[in-house]
Parts: structure tokens; C-alpha cells; sequence
């Protein structure tokens, strides 16, 4: 069924003569089979694939920059912990997406090339900035509410190690979220000025929050195709939608407004309806010409040449290790 589509894009073997693999592959994801790193695949599954998950990588990596940016200023030592361990959580995340699209057949170095040679994109939602502590919390709540309701599904895409990568990050989202959405609370129960920090926060993070989910669908490249091979098992449209219908109920509960003067409750649908979000500026942010793009990019870079030495010396102790380890099997031969 899904022969013609797949082979369209590499100009692959018509499907008339679909290969036998092919159709094995076409069944699989018919019957829900998830499709292993040695499995056979057709080259724009494994491109589209590889497109995703490294992109989905270093959003994670470049994701840390806002949050990072607050940790010597959080304001108790205990927001301090937790803000630490969440930014190494997407530390983490990053290296088992790395490590995930690595079974693709590309290695990291090249897929960390491309981020830093800007060839690859990150999400949009990165290039703003933190300028606030109700903005590390609104993060919390809104950026890692919108990651979840992403990435859940994901848990279930078509691709095994992506899936299975992403049972854990889902985990630890949700603990993010909480955390963020706390903050958040505990602020808009404060004073005057705390609420309203909280509430400017708010108004700056919610439409970019809403536009993470990518392109209305009518404009999505991938959707179509990614949806087929089920790596995405709902469109962007249908994400957001849930985010929003989600979320508003949250914002009510702690008595803050969200920024969209449309937003009413459909009775006839049971979904909100919601204005449309600024896409200009959406293709604005991907196309690099966001408010923090340069800044994010000038810092990834630095980190990376500042590591070298890390890695080399992970290396270097790498290769001694397995000296030794040669020779200790040697030995006993
Ligand atoms: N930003 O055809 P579609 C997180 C691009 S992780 C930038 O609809 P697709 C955790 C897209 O790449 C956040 N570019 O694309 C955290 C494509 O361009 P290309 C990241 C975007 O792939 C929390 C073009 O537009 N999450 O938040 C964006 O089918 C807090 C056409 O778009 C993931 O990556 C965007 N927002 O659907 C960390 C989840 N949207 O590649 C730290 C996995 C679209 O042809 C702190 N990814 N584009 O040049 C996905 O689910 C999908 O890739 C979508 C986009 C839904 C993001």
C-alpha cells in the first residue's frame, strides 16, 4: 500500500517491480512492526528519519542555552538543584537521540558538523529569549507541555530505536513540566509583581509555544509521508490542538490569561478555538533571523571548541582501555 509512495521521492523501482523488501518493509508498517537499525528500508524512510531525530537531537542540545543562562541566578539553592539536573536531563536526551540516529548509518561527528556549519535546524522555540525567572518556568510548563504531547506518540513511531529512546525522555518531560508549571504557580500566587511577571512571561512564550509544533498543516512538507510510515502518528494541527486544549485549563486554574483575544471554548467541537499564529515570524525564526539565532549558534560553537580537549581525552583514554584489554586477552590465550 505504501509501495508508490515510498519509491517516489528517490525515484526507487516503480511499484510494479517493487522489490521484495520493499514489500516486506510495507508490511511491517502496515502491521505496526517496528523496523530495527539492520532491518531493510527504503532511503527516504531512512533520510526522513535521520532529518528528524538529529534535528530533534540538537534541539535538545540548544535547548539547554535558555534554561542554562538562569542557574547561577535561580533564586534559592533549591531551584538551583532542580534546574541543574533538568538542564542535564536534556543533556541526556540529546546523546540517546545522537545515539538513536546514529543506527542510521550517520555518526555524530557529521550530524554535530551540521548543526554547527548551519546546515541543520533546531527548533524555533530556542531562539527566544530568557529574560525573566517566570521564563524558566513558563519553559518548563509550556515547552516542555508541548515536547510531551510531541513526543508521547513518538514513543510508538515506527522506527525502534527512536521509539524506545523516547519512553525515557517522555519520563523525565513530564517531570519538567511539573516543575515548570510549580514555578509558575507559586509565582502567580505571589505578590502583585510576581504575578505579573509571571503573566509577561506568558504572553511572550505562548504563541512561539504554539508555533513549536511546526508548519499548519497545509504547509507541512513532511506530514503526509512521515505519517504513512507512521514516525508521526498525528500532524502538526492535531498536536496543537491538544496542547491548547490542554493548557488553557492550566492557565485558569492559576488565574492567568492567555494572549489570544480568539480563544473560546467550542462546545460543538469539545476543542478550543484559537487565533492563528504570527507564521511569518515562525519562518523567520527557522530561516536564522529569530531574536537569540546568532547568539545560540555563537554559543554551541564555543562549547564545542572549548570541549575538544574532553574529547580528545576521552579518546585517548578509549584507546587504552581497549590496549589493555587486547592484551590482557592475549595474555590468557
Ligand atoms: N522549528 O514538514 P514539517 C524539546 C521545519 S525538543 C524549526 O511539518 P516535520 C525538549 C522542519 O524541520 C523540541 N524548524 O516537518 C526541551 C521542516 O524543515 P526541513 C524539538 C521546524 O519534521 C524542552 C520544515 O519546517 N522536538 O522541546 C519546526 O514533519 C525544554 C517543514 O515542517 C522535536 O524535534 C520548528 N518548530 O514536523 C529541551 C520532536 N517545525 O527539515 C530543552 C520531533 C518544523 O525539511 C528545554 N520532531 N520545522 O528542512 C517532530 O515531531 C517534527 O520534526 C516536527 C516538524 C513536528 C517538529
Amino acid at each position: 500500500m505504501y509501495t508508490q509512495f515510498v519509491d517516489a521521492p528517490d525515484g526507487n523501482p516503480a511499484p510494479d517491480i517493487a522489490s521484495a523488501e520493499q514489500v516486506r518493509f510495507d508490511d511491517k508498517i502496515d502491521r505496526g512492526i517496528t523496523i530495527e537499525a539492520n532491518d531493510w528500508m527504503p532511503d527516504a524512510y531512512r533520510k526522513t528519519l535521520l532529518r528528524q531525530i538529529s534535528q530533534h537531537a540538537h534541539s535538545e542540545i540548544v535547548g539547554m542555552l535558555p534554561e542554562g543562562n538562569w542557574i547561577s541566578r535561580a533564586p534559592s539553592l533549591e531551584r538551583k538543584l532542580i534546574l541543574m539536573a533538568k538542564v542535564q536531563d536534556e543533556a541526556g536526551h540529546g546523546l540517546y537521540l545522537y545515539s538513536a540516529a546514529e543506527t542510521l548509518g550517520t555518526s555524530r561527528d557529521e550530524m554535530v558538523d551540521a548543526l554547527l556549519s548551519g546546515r541543520a535546524k533546531y527548533s524555533s522555540i530556542f531562539n527566544y529569549p530568557t529574560l525573566t525567572w517566570a521564563d524558566v518556568g513558563t519553559i518548563g510548563w509550556l515547552v516542555d507541555g508541548a515536547a510531551i504531547i510531541n513526543q508521547i506518540p513518538l514513543t510508538r513511531c515506527s522506527y525502534g530505536p527512536y521509539a524506545r529512546a523516547m519512553v525515557r525522555v517522555c519520563k523525565e518531560e513530564s517531570f519538567h513540566q511539573r516543575q515548570g508549571f510549580e514555578i509558575v504557580s507559586t509565582l502567580a500566587k505571589g505578590t502583585p509583581e510576581q504575578r505579573a511577571l509571571a503573566q509577561d512571561a506568558l504572553d511572550r512564550w505562548w504563541w512561539p509555544s504554539v508555533m513549536m509544533f511546526g508548519p499548519p498543516d497545509s504547509q507541512s512538507q513532511h506530514n503526509e509521508t512521515s505519517m504513512r510510515w507512521k514516525i508521526k502518528l498525528f500532524s502538526n494541527d492535531e498536536l496543537r490542538q491538544k496542547f491548547v486544549d490542554q493548557t488553557v485549563p492550566q492557565a485558569d486554574a492559576i488565574g492567568l490569561t492567555i494572549p489570544d483575544p480568539e480563544l473560546r471554548f467550542d462546545e460543538a467541537t469539545g476543542h478550543y478555538a484559537f487565533g492563528t499564529p504570527n507564521w511569518d515570524e515562525f519562518f523567520e525564526v527557522v530561516r536564522g533571523n529569530g531574536p537569540c539565532n546568532r547568539d545560540r549558534m555563537r554559543a554551541r560553537r564555543a562549547a564545542h571548541d572549548e570541549g575538544a580537549w574532553v574529547r580528545e581525552a576521552a579518546a585517548a583514554h578509549a584507546r587504552k582501555r581497549a590496549a589493555r584489554a587486547a592484551a590482557a586477552a592475549e595474555d590468557a590465550a
